[in-house]
């Protein structure tokens, strides 16, 4: 896309406007920005209007698929009389990936006004909030806002008279990343053993205990209420013609400034990187993810590739949760590669034998490269053993193991076979602070 073609990539925070004030999380500081106001606005609007303005908004989901939220919400059946549930998906868990845990501890409320919009929008009477049982002092933060909106008469029976019944809860889970998979979050949320379903049916049609069910990323419901005060031209103004709006983009690793950056989608790396301060001094980007590690590595080549849905997938990776983890020239990326690789094998859920099984040997194979002991076969070992699992797993975790094995052969090919004629890692360990 031309420069001139582009948005400015300069934004006014809405996600994280208040992030920085005193007591940010209290429902004092979001009622004196405003807040609740959207939930006012879409309580005197037809919920099916507030469907209309979320779809017209071009917002698409935030959790890593980007599937358009409006578009999802008008799958559910018309009501029957019987129960219908938003869930949101607040399991992050995807490496990398730090934006919706610093949201809802820094600004609860905005998600809560959301879930409340969101339920009024898709008739529901019942929230489930699912987040990671590690992260106690958010859970604790969710409990006391849902407390204080529950005070203020924004949750319970007939929400500010508008004739909505609502209950919001928090649940906490046992910390198993593939219970990010809506349909395993599901099946954890029902008591069960978080494993993925088989979709079709999909939850809009039959979700928790076999309802119609939303399951929306923390993110995608925190942009509703803004989408109702600002209006959907204002959302649909910002980003690219299909990747609209803004987002909290994650940066880590060997970067002067990391953190949360809110910026239009179809910003760069390079830009981002200039509001980071920059890699850290002395050094250089090597390679970087650009939504988490379940999606195809990048290098410095990819600087200015606009990080949006579609220019992402053009250049080979994915948008993904904006997870741009940052890598320099210190860093060896087999022993980075191998570190993910152990994460998949480990959080695979055992369902499905490409995953369960292809995960344990691509971490056997490259644990023996790192460690000096890897063949010549190796590295088309490692491509067939990917080829086995890529389409031929039953969730995206599968999937997503094997891109950054793949795109880092594809980009450091001669680094694996360093491996291999070197006798092992030719980075001195102690030299790559990734580990450290
Ligand atoms: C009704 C249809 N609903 C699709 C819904 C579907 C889901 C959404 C997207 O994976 C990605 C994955 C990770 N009728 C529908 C329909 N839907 N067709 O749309 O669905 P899908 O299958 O494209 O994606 P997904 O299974 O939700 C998510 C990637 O994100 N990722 C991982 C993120 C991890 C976290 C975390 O840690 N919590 O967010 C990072 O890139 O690899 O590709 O709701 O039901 N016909
Ligand atoms: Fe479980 Fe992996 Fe199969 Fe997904 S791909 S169902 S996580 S074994």
């Amino acid at each position: 896309m031309a420069d001139e073609e582009r948005a400015p990539v300069t934004l006014a925070p809405v996600l994280s406007a208040s992030w920085d004030a005193e007591e940010s999380w209290t429902l004092d500081t979001y009622l004196a920005n405003g807040g609740y106001e959207g939930l006012r606005q879409a309580l005197a609007m037809a919920p099916e209007d507030v469907v209309t303005a979320v779809k017209d908004s071009g917002l698409r989901g935030r959790g890593g698929a980007g599937f358009p939220t409006g578009l999802k919400w008008s799958f559910l059946p018309k009501p029957d009389g019987g129960a219908r549930y938003l869930v949101v998906n607040a399991d992050e868990s995807e490496p990398g990936t730090c934006k919706d845990i610093p949201l809802m501890m820094a600004a609860p409320h905005f998600l809560i006004e959301g879930v409340i919009i969101t339920c009024w929008a898709i008739r529901a009477e019942r929230a489930f909030i699912y987040l990671r049982g590690e992260v106690v002092h958010v859970y604790r933060r969710l409990l006391q806002a849902i407390e204080e909106a529950r005070a203020a008469g924004f949750i319970g029976e007939n929400v500010l008279g508008s004739g909505l019944n609502i209950e919001v809860v928090a649940h906490a889970g046992a910390g198993a990343y593939i219970c990010g998979e809506e349909t395993a979050l599901l099946d954890s949320l029902e008591g069960r053993r978080g494993q993925p379903r088989l979709k079709p049916p999909f939850p809009a049609v039959a979700g928790l205990y076999a309802r119609p069910t939303v399951v929306n990323n923390v993110e995608s419901i925190a942009s509703v209420p803004s989408i109702i005060t600002e209006g959907a031209d204002w959302f649909a103004g910002m980003g690219t013609a299909k990747s609209a709006g803004y987002g909290l983009f994650s940066l880590s690793g060997h970067v002067t400034r990391p953190g949360q950056y809110e910026a239009p989608l179809g910003i760069t790396l390079r830009e981002l990187l200039d509001m980071a301060g920059g890699m850290r001094a002395g050094h250089e980007l090597k390679f970087w993810t650009p939504g988490g590690s379940s999606t195809p590595l990048f290098t410095a080549e990819h600087l200015d590739t606009p990080l949006d849905f579609e220019s992402t997938a053009a250049a080979g990776s994915m948008l993904g949760t904006r997870a741009l983890q940052c890598f320099d020239e210190t860093t060896c990326v087999v022993r980075a590669v191998l570190r993910w690789t152990e994460f998949y094998a480990h959080e695979s859920c055992g369902k499905c034998t490409p995953c369960r099984e292809g995960t344990y040997w691509l971490v056997q194979v490259l644990r023996r490269l790192e460690n000096g002991q890897g063949t010549p076969e190796d590295l088309d070992k490692l491509l067939d053993i990917c080829d086995n699992i890529l389409g031929r797993s039953f969730c995206a975790l599968g999937d997503g193991a094997t891109s950054p094995i793949s795109s880092s052969i594809q980009y450091f090919r001669d680094e694996y076979i360093a491996h291999l004629t070197g006798g092992g890692c030719p980075f001195d360990p102690v030299a790559s602070t990734l580990f450290a």
